[in-house]
């Protein structure tokens, strides 16, 4: 039997390299597209990749851009996929203030650029498209829980740009009959999480605080709330949403809700520090060694000039129709990232206290 083919745009990226490993094990061909950087960015899917020169490697990358029209549709002509899952983001919502024409290029109008390729290579009848969409489009929320036909509401650069994206998509199932869907994913974590989105962000500094390599764990919006589930289980729902009948959008959530208040308490029950909380301002005093007690202090820099409050979904629809239940519980979910990050900052300590300090990483 010939293999299915899927290319994998952010397959060096946390949901990617999940998606990557997934496919592989269910016998797909993978392709996946990595930006040229100046140094190595396949961490995540080292494990994964093999020589090419190896026999009987089934995971093929690809240097090529979100921004760029003529790689994507060279590698989308040459690999000739069966499905592609439209990954790549820039994917921070803080940043997306600071790089909103970046952000609109690659995650609006990029989405578009892999659409436009489909068509114009003829591949509509073959190739399944899933847009990795976002609860960031409800945003300022119109109805709690957020579910499919809840309106949406955008309060970023990044969520306005992911809206264009998911319209592109509907448009283009639509228009030209593209099996095409939106996964609109509620906030999903790992230890393989970005080191700058807030749950990692956590863990990991609560993990050093614990070993005395960091003082103080700063943050923005402490009663932010999210619907946090974990990355491996939400890509096994993005390839199911390309083997059904016909495509249709759904959201993926748990459908519980925690404050990054509470992700912290909990992260630091785990990693063994209580929690001292101070003010807004920045409080340099950091660890506590009389009480015991880690400090989290609130610096503004953090804030973001629209905040998105609350989410919270409703995946009753990929219950019912995709099989969903999520596997991992919020507590797991905790436990498992600040296990790894503890072992990571041991790793870390390790190598600072015998001399290889320069093999670490810099902030
Ligand atoms: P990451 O930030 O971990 O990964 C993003 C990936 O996109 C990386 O591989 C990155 O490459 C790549 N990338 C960024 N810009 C470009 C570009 N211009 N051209 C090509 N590749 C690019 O994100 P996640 O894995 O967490 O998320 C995956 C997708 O799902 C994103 O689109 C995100 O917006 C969306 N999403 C994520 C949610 C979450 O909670 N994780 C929830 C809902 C949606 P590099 O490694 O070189 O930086
Ligand atoms: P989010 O994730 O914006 O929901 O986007 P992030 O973890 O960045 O923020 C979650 C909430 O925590 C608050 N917060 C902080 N956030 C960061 N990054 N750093 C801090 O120090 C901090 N302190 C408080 C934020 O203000 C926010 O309210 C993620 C991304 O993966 C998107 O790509 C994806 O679309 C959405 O999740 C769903």
């Amino acid at each position: 039997m010939t293999k299915k083919v899927a290319l994998i745009t952010g397959i060096t990226g946390q949901d990617g390299a999940y998606l990557a490993e997934f496919l592989l094990n269910k016998g797909y061909s993978v392709h996946g597209i990595r930006r040229r950087t100046s140094l190595f960015n396949t961490d995540r899917i080292d494990h994964l990749y093999h020589d090419p020169h190896d026999v009987g490697v089934d995971l093929t990358l690809h240097h090529g851009d979100l921004t760029d029209s003529s790689s994507l549709t060279r590698i989308i002509q040459l690999v000739q996929p069966d499905e592609i899952y439209n990954l790549a983001a820039q994917s921070h919502v803080a940043v997306s203030f600071e790089e909103p024409e970046y952000t609109a290029n690659s995650d609006a109008i990029g989405a578009l650029r892999i659409l436009e390729a489909i068509r114009i290579l003829g591949l509509q009848k073959k190739t399944r498209f899933y847009q990795a969409s976002t609860s960031e489009l409800y945003g300022l929320v119109q109805e709690v829980p957020q579910r499919e036909t809840t309106p949406f509401y955008p309060r970023s650069p990044y969520a306005v740009a992911k809206l264009y994206a998911y319209w592109i998509t509907v448009n283009y199932r639509e228009a030209y009959g593209i099996y095409a869907c939106n996964g609109i994913l509620f906030n999903h974590e790992s230890p393989n999480r970005g080191e700058t989105f807030v749950t990692r962000k956590i863990t990991r500094a609560l993990a050093r605080i614990k070993l005395g390599s960091q003082k103080t764990l700063f943050l923005g919006n402490l009663d932010a709330l999210r619907d946090w589930g974990h990355a491996r289980d939400y890509v096994e729902m993005q390839w199911l949403m390309l083997q059904q009948q016909a495509a249709e959008d759904f959201v993926i959530a748990t459908g519980e809700q925690h404050s990054v208040r509470e992700f912290v308490e909990l992260a630091g029950k785990e990693v063994g520090l209580s929690i001292r909380w101070e003010g807004e301002g920045v409080d340099e005093k950091g660890y506590d060694t009389e009480t015991g007690a880690c400090i989290v202090a609130v610096d503004p820099r953090y804030f973001r000039p629209a905040e998105v409050e609350t989410l919270l979904g409703d995946p009753s629809k990929a219950k019912e129709k995709l099989g969903w239940s999520p596997k991992t519980s919020f507590i797991e979910l905790v436990k498992e990232m600040a296990a790894e990050d503890l072992k990571s900052a041991q790793r870390e300590k390790f190598l600072a206290e015998s001399g290889y300090e320069s093999f670490l990483r810099k902030e």
